[in-house]
Formats: structure tokens, C-alpha cells, sequence
């Protein structure tokens, strides 16, 4: 294509430009050209849509030296870069994130006033990018703003879908799904980047030509990059996000085409585009489906296709790949890597099997985030075989060597090889990807302390004995940019005034908070920024449910993922136990509470959805019960995302972080809430033990069993009856809802729920319920003495240095990946 064709000019343009201004004087006047010249639009026909993507482009203008500068010292200095590889970029909005980053925000805003632009509502305009399902997707999107922070050369690559998450509604309480048309107003953020088009092969037929293989007569798609920079903290660097989108190839169906038969030429072509139209908003569970193994293959083979020919562009031989390229695997979805490299070395570059295994592991490395036993996936091999034939045989032959070597280090263990084997041959054969991915990467880390001990005892232990070395912990973070500058401007604004504000970029400054909780007039200006938060989060309430809530009351809060093994079933439990004892003691000196639900369902989950049903029901109830007035109201707040949890998590008091031991690997929104100040109601798992441990057990609400409490309780044969007929509290909740106290226009419609709690109740609720009640009744009595509350929320804040991406970005780059930053 002529038109792609780089040109090759050596002479830098004169970039003349009035981007590099930044006082409001020069805002004003990029913004307003910016939307007549890049927008088409002038001041009288200007939709708000026209304004905010003027401004988008105005603030994009001041990224674009810093980006290519990032670039261009990655190539002339040919570092070692780093690839993340991940189905999922939960990224939100950009703009805010943007002036920030670049440190227009105040100048843009009064620039904005200037041009009469509401700048307020202008924000709150932009879309939420929303494409990931959860913590997954969101830990992806705070590393390319800590790699870029860091100045880590590299850059994430994943799909672009054509709809995002979908919007949940609620109607008559229950979730609807809504598709995420996210794109339809366009992007004002992304570029096009035509020229990075590769094909990518499905289907067909193996030829054997000798040793080598050929895969032929296989049905193309063409993936086309479209890159989005994500601009480090001050700009320190700005790394790239590219993101594949699907196009048909034009010669596909042509025999059609050429009878005549435009319509079904068109049809199909459309068909092929399907594999980056929509994200699979399941939370780790509901494999199998064909699309979804296309959409992994499609944007792995893409990524490794670009990344080999952006390699040869300054290298002769492959000799020095796995020093330039370290390519790290989120999760199993990208682990087609593994085979695909292999392809494009062996088949296409025509290197030695051994040679390319070599470098395969040398290069991948693998993030585990979950122990559940229903995630782990695997695809059957009669699909992959279908789909993916070279990619099946070059699986098979890995592991034939992979076995032959475990047969002999472990010459008597057959049960070892068909546990360790890459394919499951119970039933179906399945591929297993995990085993896959262990297999081809150097470091394998799970994402917590606990998590990554649990993972090499358990999913791993088999792989743990063959490589112990392989196994590390890369406890995971957040950005504080998002998570508490940008979401929390009147604690930043205190914080910086008291210690000042490079806590941006080195987050253990914080710790000098310490100092300051027992200073009464800091005390006081923290409760005072907590109360602001409260505020604006009430009026959002009130706008997004109509439930008018007390911004002095109790806000606790638990947003996420609706799931099982997460438990807000047990927090509905402390919410109903408490109506029947406000009802019981009216007169008694109850501490007005809120409690805030968010969270998705995914579509298919019954349970998780008949519980977004049953917190609707008590809330209708409780916040209609005269009796009950400002002493409890619930609050289900719709379509929870990134840009909401940004609204939600400065307002909180109290952190809902109550999981089973041992089945939420990590958690990162009980880091966020802690950094903004709430203290959390957890249990021992995840990253809440490592969180207590930095805060202090003083300053954290911990109850319920350990995991080997669990483990011992389950195995010893967990029978939940028994503590519904001895706690008095725990029988009537279930009962209430049982008997239709909160849906008495359908009185069973709860039954799945109390049924399976009092039959099975695999995540041990009802054994941890006194616990967590009790744990409760501690949080009412601090939260009465509010200097003693904000002194334990203050001491969070301050321990919560750790808990930056940075420091987390740092490490994985250190111990895992080997790349030095390129700015230090
Ligand atoms: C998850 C874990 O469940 C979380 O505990 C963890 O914090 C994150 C990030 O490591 O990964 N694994 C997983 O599949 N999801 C996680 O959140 N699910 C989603 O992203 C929806």
C-alpha cells in the first residue's frame, strides 16, 4: 500500500507550535484553535462534544514531544524493552489524568471559563475506556502509568474492542446489560497506525515439507494497530498503548464477490471483524467459547509479529532477542504466545527448535491471579486443532520433550506426568494454559504473599518441585496519580500543604503522615477532607438512586466484582441482622450507617445476580421504614466502573474486604481505599494481610478464619446448620429473608440463597458471621469518637507507601524482566 509506505525524511521539521505554553493565555488559544482546526467547529456551532475533544487535543498536544522522545531513545539507546501482553486495559478516562500529568489541570480550567466551556461538566463528559471486567484488567492499566512514570522502556498490547464492560442498569432491582458502544463518538486520544497491520491466519491445513511445516489455506484476518499514550507523572516519559482491531482481509470470499454476490462478499467480511468487537465480560469463570480463543490468538500473534519485526529493524540475527524483548504474560489469555514465537522462529525465521525454545524461555514470563479452580483455563483440542493446527503440533512436541525430560528426573512417577502434562486427558483432552505458561517462562509470580505461598502449594506444586527458582510473589499496587491526586484533591491538596507533594512519584514519603495523626489540627483538616468527599458522593447518590443518605453517617462501602467467593452476601447478612436490631432497640444509640454496594454481575452468573436482587430488596425496605429514618440506609449504586470508583472510594469510612481466606488472590481496591483514608473490615487473605502489616493490626479491623482454618473447617465437614440453630442473630437474618420479609410480593424468591446457605455454604459464611458481626459492633464504637477514628485512618494513609505500582513496576522489572529505566 502506497500510501503506508514510511518516507524515510531525515530533516526535523520546524516545530514551531504554541503547545509548549502552558499558562492559560496559551490554553485558551490552543483549545479554541484546536477546535477550529482539528475539530472543524467554531465558538457558535460548538456541540460540548466539540469542546471536550478540543481540549483533549490541546492536552494530547503537550504529550506528543515527551512521547516521541520516549521512543526515540528506546530505539537509539536499542534497551531492552518490555511487552505486557493482556486481554484486558482497564484505563477509564484519560483526560483528567492527562492535565494532570502534564500540570495544566488549573490552568486549562480557568481557560476553559475563559472560552465560556463548562470545564466540570466537560470532565464528567468523556467515556470510561472500560476494557477489562475487574482488578485484572485495572492492574494492567496502573502499570502503564507506573512504567511510564518510572521511565520503563516498553509498552502494553491488547485488543481494541468495539464495545467495552457493559453498562449495568438496575430495573426493579435486578441488573440489565447494556452494550458498551464506547468508540461512538469517536476517540480523540488514539491514533491510527495503519502502516502496523499484520495478518493473522486461522484455520487451514499443515504441510510437512521435510523438517519444516507449512500452514496454508487459511482463512486471514488483518489486525491494524491503533496506539494511545499514557503520560507518566510530570511527564517524566509517555509509553504506549497499542491496541489491535480487526479488518478483513479484501480478498476474502472473492468466489462470491466474483458471482456476483457483493451482499454475502460484504457479510463475511464482516463476519472476520467480529474478533475485536466485544469483551468477554466474564469474571474468570465460562470458558470454551470459539470467539474467545480466536480474540487470544489475534491479538497474541499480532503483538509478537510486531514486536519480532520492531527487533530486526536494528538487529541482524535473533542472537540477541531475550536481551532486547522480555514479554510478560497477564494471566493464561496471552499464553498462544508461547507457540506463536515458536512458529514465527522455527517456521518462519527457520531457526533450531532448540535454539527458539531457549529463547522462549528466556524471554516469557507469567502472572498468576487467581487459585480458583474453575479459572484456570484450557481449551479443547479438537477447537484448537480446528483453529490452530501448527499451534497444536508445536504443543504437542513441547510436550513430548517437556515429559520425556520430567520421566527422567522422576523416573517412577506416571501420575506426575499426567498431572504436569500440557494436556488434560481425563474426559475431553483439554490444553491447559497454565501449564503451558509455566512451562515456557522463567519467573511465574502470583500477585500477594499469601497467594503466591498457596499458589506453589496447590495449582503449582507439582511445577514448584520440578523448578522451585521459577516461583516469586510481585505483591500487587496502585497509582497513586489516579488513586489519590486525581480522585482525592482535597486530601492531596492537605497532604501536600503538610509534607509536600513529591509523594506523587515516591509514595513512601507518606509515611511522615505518622507524625501528624496525633496533631489535633491535622485531625481536623482530614476529617474536614473526608466530610467534602462524603458530601459530593451523597448528592451522586441521590442523582443515581434517589436514596438520600446522611453524609455524617457511617459510610461503609464494598464495591466490586459481584462473586461468591467476595462475600457480599455475608455483609447483606450484617445489614439485615442490624435492621432487626435497630427494629428491636429503636431507642438504643445506634451509629448512623450507609452502606454502598457497586459491582457487575457477569451476565450467566444466577447466584451473583439474585444477590444484586436481594441487596435491592433490602434496600427498598429498610430505606423506606419510617422506623428506621437515618440509622441504616442501603445503597445499590448502578453500573460501578473506574470513573465512579474514583467518585466513591475518597467518601469511604469503612472498606469491605471480606472474602474467604485464601480465595482473593490480591485485592488492589482495598488498597485504594486505604490510601484515601477508610479503614478496612477484612479478612486474612490477599493483599489485607500484607496491608495490615504495613498499617499495623491497630489501625485494621481483621476477624473470620485463616486459610488453614478454612482448609481444617472444610475438611473436617463443614456443617453451616449449626451455626444458624445457635446464633440467635445469624437464624432470624436467614429466616427474615427467607420468609420473604424483603420481597413479600414474591416470598420464595430468595430461596436459592438460604437454601444453598444453610445446605452447603462452600465459602463459610455462616461459620465467619459472628466473627465479622463482632468486628462490626468495634468499628460502631470507634467510629463515636470521630479524632480517635480520623487518628487510625491517618495511620493507614501513612502505611500505604508500599503499595505503589512504582514500587511493584520496579520490581518485575528488577527480578523478573531485566529492563533498566531509561531516564533516571
Ligand atoms: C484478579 C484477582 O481476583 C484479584 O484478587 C487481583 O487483585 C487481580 C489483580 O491481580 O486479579 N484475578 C482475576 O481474574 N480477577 C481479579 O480481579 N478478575 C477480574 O479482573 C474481574
Amino acid at each position: 500500500n502506497a500510501l503506508l509506505t514510511p518516507t524515510h525524511g531525515t530533516a526535523t521539521a520546524p516545530f514551531e507550535y504554541d503547545h509548549l505554553d502552558n499558562t492559560v493565555d496559551a490554553l485558551r488559544k490552543s483549545i479554541a484553535n484546536r477546535l477550529v482546526y482539528a475539530v472543524g467547529k467554531d465558538l457558535r456551532s460548538a456541540t460540548r462534544r466539540d469542546w471536550l475533544f478540543a481540549l483533549f487535543h490541546a492536552v494530547r498536544d503537550r504529550t506528543m514531544d515527551r512521547w516521541r522522545e520516549t521512543l526515540a531513545t528506546a530505539q537509539d539507546s536499542d534497551a531492552k524493552r518490555v511487552y505486557y501482553l493482556s486481554l484486558e486495559f482497564l484505563t477509564g478516562r484519560a483526560l483528567t489524568n492527562a492535565l494532570l500529568a502534564v500540570g495544566i489541570y488549573d490552568a486549562a480550567k480557568e481557560a476553559c471559563t475563559q472560552l465560556g466551556a463548562d470545564f466540570d461538566a466537560l470532565i464528567d463528559l468523556e467515556t470510561d475506556a472500560g476494557l477489562g471486567n475487574g482488578g485484572l484488567g485495572r492492574l494492567a492499566a496502573c502499570f502503564l502509568d507506573s512504567m511510564a512514570t518510572v521511565g520503563l522502556p516498553g509498552m502494553g498490547y491488547g485488543i481494541r474492542y468495539d464495545y467495552g464492560m457493559f453498562a449495568q442498569r438496575i430495573v426493579d432491582g435486578r441488573q440489565v446489560e447494556e452494550p458498551d458502544y464506547w468508540l461512538v463518538n469517536g476517540n480523540p486520544w488514539e491514533f491510527m497506525r495503519p502502516e502496523f497491520s499484520y495478518p493473522v491466519q486461522f484455520g487451514g491445513r499443515l504441510v510437512q515439507e521435510g523438517d519444516h511445516v507449512r500452514w496454508v489455506d487459511t482463512d486471514d484476518v488483518i489486525a491494524t494497530a491503533y496506539d494511545s499514550g499514557v503520560p507518566g507523572h510530570e511527564l517524566s516519559s509517555v509509553s504506549t498503548l497499542r491496541l489491535w482491531t480487526a479488518r478483513a482481509t479484501s480478498g476474502i470470499n472473492l468466489d462470491a464477490f466474483n458471482k456476483g454476490d457483493y451482499m454475502r462478499a460484504v457479510e463475511a467480511k464482516n463476519e472476520s471483524e467480529n474478533v475485536s468487537r466485544v469483551l468477554y465480560p466474564d469474571d474468570s469463570t465460562e470458558h470454551g467459547k470459539e470467539l474467545r480463543l480466536r480474540q487470544e490468538y489475534f491479538f497474541v500473534s499480532a503483538s509478537l509479529q510486531d514486536i519480532v519485526r520492531r527487533y530486526l529493524k536494528s538487529h541482524g540475527s535473533f542472537d540477541q532477542l531475550a536481551d532486547k524483548v522480555a514479554i510478560h504474560l497477564n494471566d493464561t489469555h496471552p499464553a498462544l504466545a508461547v507457540p506463536e514465537l515458536m512458529r514465527i522462529l522455527v517456521d518462519e525465521h527457520r531457526l533450531e527448535w532448540d535454539a527458539a525454545w531457549d529463547l522462549c524461555q528466556r524471554i516469557f514470563s507469567y502472572t498468576n491471579h487467581t487459585l480458583m479452580q474453575e479459572a484456570l483455563e484450557t481449551w479443547p483440542v479438537d477447537l484448537m486443532g480446528r483453529l490452530l493446527p501448527r499451534h497444536l503440533r508445536i504443543i504437542y512436541d513441547l510436550n513430548a520433550r517437556f515429559l520425556a525430560e520430567v520421566h527422567d528426573r522422576f523416573p517412577n512417577d506416571n501420575d506426575l506426568l499426567r498431572r504436569v502434562s500440557l494436556i488434560d486427558e481425563r474426559g475431553q483432552r483439554r490444553v491447559r494454559m497454565a501449564s503451558l505458561s509455566v512451562l515456557a517462562s522463567h519467573k511465574v509470580n502470583g500477585v500477594s504473599a499469601l497467594h503466591s505461598n498457596l499458589m506453589v502449594e496447590t495449582i503449582f506444586a507439582d511445577f514448584a518441585k520440578i523448578w522451585p527458582e521459577r516461583f516469586c510473589n510481585k505483591t500487587n499496587g496502585i497509582t497513586p496519580r489516579r488513586w489519590l491526586s486525581q480522585a482525592n484533591r482535597p486530601l492531596s491538596a492537605l497532604i501536600d500543604a503538610r509534607i509536600g507533594s513529591t509523594w506523587r512519584r515516591n509514595l513512601d514519603e507518606l509515611s511522615a503522615l505518622r507524625e501528624l495523626a496525633a496533631d489535633p489540627e491535622f485531625n481536623s483538616a482530614f476529617r474536614l477532607a473526608k466530610a467534602q468527599n462524603k458530601k459530593r458522593l451523597a448528592e451522586r447518590i441521590a442523582q443515581e438512586t434517589g436514596v438520600i443518605v446522611n453524609p455524617e453517617s457511617l459510610f461503609d462501602v464494598q464495591i466490586k466484582r459481584m462473586h461468591e467467593y467476595k462475600r457480599q452476601l455475608l455483609n447483606v447478612l450484617h445489614v439485615v441482622t442490624r435492621y432487626q436490631q435497630i427494629l428491636a432497640h429503636p431507642n438504643a444509640n445506634w451509629v448512623p450507617r450507609t452502606v454502598i454496594f457497586g459491582g457487575k454481575a457477569a451476565s450467566a452468573y444466577y447466584m451473583a445476580k439474585l444477590v444484586i436482587k436481594l441487596i435491592n430488596d433490602v434496600a427498598r425496605t429498610v430505606n423506606n421504614d419510617k422506623r428506621i429514618g437515618d440509622k441504616l440506609k442501603v445503597v445499590f449504586m448502578p453500573n460501578y466502573r473506574v470513573s465512579l470508583a474514583e467518585v466513591i472510594i475518597p467518601a469511604a469510612d469503612l472498606s469491605e474486604q471480606i472474602s474467604t481466606a485464601g480465595t482473593e488472590a490480591s485485592g488492589t481496591g482495598n488498597m485504594k481505599f486505604a490510601l484515601n483514608g477508610a479503614l478496612t473490615i477484612g479478612t486474612w487473605d490477599g493483599a489485607n494481610i500484607e496491608i495490615a502489616e504495613n498499617v499495623g493490626l491497630d489501625h485494621i479491623f481483621i476477624f473470620g478464619l485463616r486459610t488453614e482454618q478454612v482448609a481444617a473447617l472444610r475438611a473436617s465437614g463443614y456443617n453451616p446448620r449449626r451455626y444458624y440453630d445457635h446464633n440467635y442473630d445469624l437464624k432470624t437474618a436467614i429466616d427474615r429473608i427467607a420468609e420473604g420479609a424483603f420481597s413479600p410480593e414474591e416470598p420464595g424468591r430468595f430461596h436459592d440463597i438460604t437454601r444453598t446457605l444453610l445446605e452447603s455454604d462452600y465459602y463459610l459464611l455462616l461459620a465467619d458471621y459472628g466473627d465479622y458481626l463482632a468486628a462490626q459492633g468495634k468499628v460502631d464504637e470507634l467510629y463515636r469518637r470521630p479524632t480517635e477514628w480520623t487518628r487510625h485512618a491517618i495511620m493507614n494513609v501513612a502505611g500505604m507507601g508500599t503499595f505503589s505500582s512504582d514500587r511493584t513496576i520496579r520490581e518485575y522489572a528488577d527480578q523478573i524482566w531485566n529492563v533498566k529505566p531509561l531516564f533516571e
